[in-house]
């Protein structure tokens, strides 16, 4: 039987499909323009969060046409009878853009480059191993094995990057200074928190009987959780760049030293 949306359902998830489009492209101008304000040194880091979400931009464009082609609109409801809906394009997206965000955070850590090495290699091969592994349960039924066993298989890749990310990479932040360290920290937990919902949205098929509700939490889940985990903790790598590029003492070209900035003791003076 064809999946029959209501209105509301299926623009929730034109909508949120809609808004990443625009939270993608924003972040993408965004980083651009921010890339001189850290040193050279650093702009690895944003060179990653910049590449990270013009691939999540070009998918969702191609998931937003996807939603669309999907569906006729038939007496005041949608029914998918259209081109089948393409989930392909999210587990593309994340098999280039999970080893980047990994990467981003690596590599704005400034770690020896034995270390470096190391941990891009062995986080780059489990993303790539949860996400392959995750992809034939997605597509299968909802109600079956399959769907479980490959949900589970992939887990095992996913805690190895916490474990690697919040036991291995926490013995490395000695180095770090306070600062920066608190940054890591926090990022470190919005990873958590972030990267969590995927397993949740992929579950939702199996645990919610109501076939077009357990559709509209899986897409908008996702969407949802792709702004956070892409824009947002880009922003956040920005952030640690600036930190360090300012420990380290680079100034922006064009911009004054802080400590030349006159600020007047009487405001009155401003106006
Ligand atoms: C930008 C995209 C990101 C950060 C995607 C992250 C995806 C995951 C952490 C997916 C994890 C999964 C499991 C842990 C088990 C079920 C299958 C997956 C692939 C949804």
């Amino acid at each position: 039987m064809d999946l029959t949306l209501s209105e509301n359902q299926y623009n929730l998830v034109y909508n949120s499909l809609s808004f990443v489009i625009a939270a993608m492209g924003a972040a993408l101008i965004f980083f651009l323009l921010v890339r001189s304000r850290v040193a050279p040194r650093h702009r690895m880091a944003l060179t990653l969060s910049t590449l990270v979400v013009a691939i999540a931009l070009y998918h969702y464009f191609r998931i937003f046409d996807s939603w669309s082609a999907a569906f006729s609109y038939v007496g005041g409801e949608y029914v998918q009878d259209g081109e089948p809906f393409n989930e392909g394009y999210r587990y593309v997206d994340w098999l280039l853009t999970v080893p980047l965000l990994l990467a981003e955070l690596v590599v704005v850590l400034k770690l020896s480059k034995g270390k470096t090495r190391s941990l891009l290699i062995r986080l780059t091969i489990a993303a790539i191993a949860m996400i392959l592994l995750g992809w034939p349960g997605e597509v299968a039924d909802p109600d079956s094995t399959a769907r479980t066993i490959w949900g589970v298989a992939s887990t095992i890749p996913f805690l190895y990057i916490l474990y690697v990310l919040f036991i291995e990479l926490g013995r490395s932040l000695d180095r770090q200074s306070a600062g920066v360290r608190k940054l890591v920290d926090g990022l470190r937990y919005i990873i958590l928190a972030t990267w969590g919902v995927y397993p949740l949205a992929y579950i939702a098929p199996s645990v919610i009987d109501n076939e077009a509700t357990a559709e509209v939490v899986r897409q908008v889940g996702y969407s949802v959780a792709d702004v956070l985990a892409k824009p947002l903790f880009g922003i956040l790598i920005f952030a640690i760049a600036l930190a360090k590029s300012r420990e380290d003492g680079y100034v922006m070209p064009g911009d004054t030293p802080q400590e030349d900035t006159q600020v007047p003791d009487d405001v009155s003076e401003l106006t």
